[in-house]
C-alpha cells in the first residue's frame, strides 16, 4: 500500500522508528513471550530507550506530544511484530490520558514527566466482576475520611495492572448515584490495603499481565482524586474516546501483519503444480483482507486527525473506528489461517497467534456490541 500522503514529517518519522524497533528487535521474541506467557521487559527497556512513552505528553511535562495520529500509527507498527507488546505499551497512555484531560497541575507534575521518560507505567481500571459493559453499575466504594478517602472492592481485567507505577481507577462515592457517583483516583501500588490479584491466564495476548486488584480499606489521599467527586464517568468515557482509535490501530496492525504473511505464503506454497496465489478463490480472500485492512487504518486516520486538529467529542469515529478494526482483524486473521491451512493451525507459523489476538480486539475497551450501541446512540441522537 502506497504511504499516506497526509503525514507530516514528524509522524512518518515515528512511524519508521517504530517500525524499525518492532521489525528488528520485537517480532523475534513475540512468540517467546506468547509461548512462556512472559513479560516482556527487554522489548519495554527499548521502546523507552527510544523515547517512545512520551509521544502522547505535552512538552511542557517531558513528552514529544506528536499527538493522537501518531500514537495510532506507533501503536499499529507495535502491534504488527507482537499485539501483547502493543497492549502493554498502549496501556500508559490509555491510564495517563486521564490525568491529561482532569488532573490539576500538581497531578500533572506528579505523573505525566515520569510517564513520559517512561520510569513507570500507567494503568487504567474501571472494569469489575459485575460491571463489564455496564460500567457505571461498578460497585467498588470510596468513602471520605478527612484527609483521604477509603476504596473497597474488587477490580478486573486490568492490563499492566502489575507493573504500573499509577493506575487511575474508578470507584463510586455513592451507588445510588450510578454513573454520577463515580469518582476517579490515582492508586499507587505503595498504598495502604492495595494489591494486585489473580492473573489472567488468556487465549491471546499472553504476553501482556491482564490482573484483579483488591481494594481492601485502601487508603488514597485526597490530592489523588482526579477531578470532582462525580466526575469519574465521564473521565472514563472521554478517555476512551481518545484511546478507542489506539486500539484500532493496534487491530489495524495485527490485520496487517496476518496478511503480509497470507500474501507470502501463498506465492510460496504450490498445489497443483503451481503457487496457491494462482487460484482465484486465494486472490479473492487476499484482495478482501486487503480491503479490510485498509479502511480499518483509514477509520482510524480519520478520527485520530479529528483529535489532532481539536476536535472534541469524535464518540461516532472512534467507536467506528475501534469496530471496524476490531472485526477486520479477526476476520483477516482467520482467513490468513485459512490460507495457510494445516500448518496455519500449528504454532510453527505465527497466524494462529495472530487469530487469538485479534479476538480481542472485539473485546477489550468497550466491547464491538457496546461500539454498536454508542454508534446507533450517536446516528439517532439518544
Ligand atoms: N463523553 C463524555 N460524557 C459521556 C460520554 C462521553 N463519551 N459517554 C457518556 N457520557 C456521559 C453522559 O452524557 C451521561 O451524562 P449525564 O449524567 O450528565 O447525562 C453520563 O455520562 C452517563 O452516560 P450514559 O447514560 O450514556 O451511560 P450508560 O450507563 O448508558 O453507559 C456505555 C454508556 C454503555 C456507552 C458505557 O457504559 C460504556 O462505554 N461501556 C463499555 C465500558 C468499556 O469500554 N469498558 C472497557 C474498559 S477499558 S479496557
Amino acid at each position: 500500500m502506497r504511504d499516506p500522503f497526509y503525514l507530516t514529517d514528524d509522524q512518518r518519522m515515528i512511524r519508521d522508528l517504530a517500525r524499525k524497533i518492532s521489525r528488528d528487535r520485537l517480532a523475534p521474541t513475540a512468540a517467546h513471550h506468547d509461548e512462556t506467557e512472559s513479560y516482556p521487559e527487554e522489548s519495554m527497556r527499548l521502546l523507552r530507550e527510544q523515547g517512545l512513552m512520551g509521544i502522547w505528553v505535552p512538552e511542557e511535562y517531558g513528552g514529544t506530544d506528536l499527538g493522537a495520529l501518531a500514537v495510532c500509527l506507533v501503536a499499529e507498527e507495535i502491534s504488527w511484530a507482537d499485539a501483547a507488546m502493543a497492549t502493554n505499551w498502549g496501556a500508559t497512555p490509555l491510564g495517563g490520558y486521564p490525568i491529561l484531560l482532569a488532573g490539576n497541575d500538581e497531578q500533572k507534575r506528579r505523573y505525566l514527566p515520569r510517564l513520559a521518560s517512561g520510569e513507570i507505567l500507567a494503568a487504567y481500571s474501571l472494569s469489575e466482576p459485575g460491571a463489564g459493559s455496564d460500567a457505571a453499575g461498578l460497585q467498588t466504594t470510596a468513602r471520605r475520611q478527612g484527609d483521604r478517602y477509603v476504596l473497597n472492592g474488587t477490580k478486573l481485567w486490568c492490563s499492566n495492572g502489575s507493573n504500573a507505577g499509577v493506575i487511575t481507577l474508578f470507584a463510586t462515592v455513592d451507588r445510588s448515584k450510578k454513573a454520577r457517583g463515580i469518582t476517579a483516583f490515582l492508586i499507587e501500588p505503595g498504598f495502604k490495603g492495595f494489591s494486585v490479584g489473580k492473573k489472567e491466564k488468556k487465549m491471546g495476548i499472553r504476553a501482556s499481565p491482564t490482573v484483579a486488584l483488591h481494594l481492601e480499606d485502601c487508603e488514597v489521599p485526597v490530592e489523588n482524586r482526579l477531578g470532582e467527586e462525580g466526575e469519574g464517568f465521564k473521565i472514563a468515557m472521554r478517555t476512551l474516546d481518545y484511546t478507542r482509535p489506539m486500539t484500532g490501530a493496534t487491530a489495524v496492525g495485527v490485520a496487517q501483519a496476518a496478511l503480509d504473511a497470507a500474501i507470502a505464503y501463498a506465492q510460496e506454497r504450490r498445489q497443483f503444480d503451481q503457487p496457491i496465489a494462482a487460484f482465484q478463490g486465494v486472490q479473492f480472500m487476499l484482495a478482501d483482507m486487503a480491503m479490510h485492512v485498509h479502511g480499518a487504518r483509514l477509520m482510524v486516520h480519520h478520527v485520530a486527525s479529528l483529535v489532532d486538529r481539536g476536535v472534541t467529542g469524535a464518540v461516532l469515529e472512534a467507536s467506528m473506528a475501534k469496530c471496524f478494526a476490531g472485526d477486520a482483524a479477526m476476520k483477516v486473521a482467520t482467513d490468513a489461517v485459512q490460507v495457510f491451512g494445516g500448518v496455519g493451525y500449528t504454532r510453527e507459523f505465527p497466524v494462529e497467534r495472530f487469530m487469538r489476538d485479534a479476538k480481542i480486539m472485539q473485546i477489550y475497551e468497550g466491547t464491538n456490541q457496546i461500539q454498536r450501541v454508542i454508534i446507533a446512540r450517536e446516528l439517532l441522537g439518544a
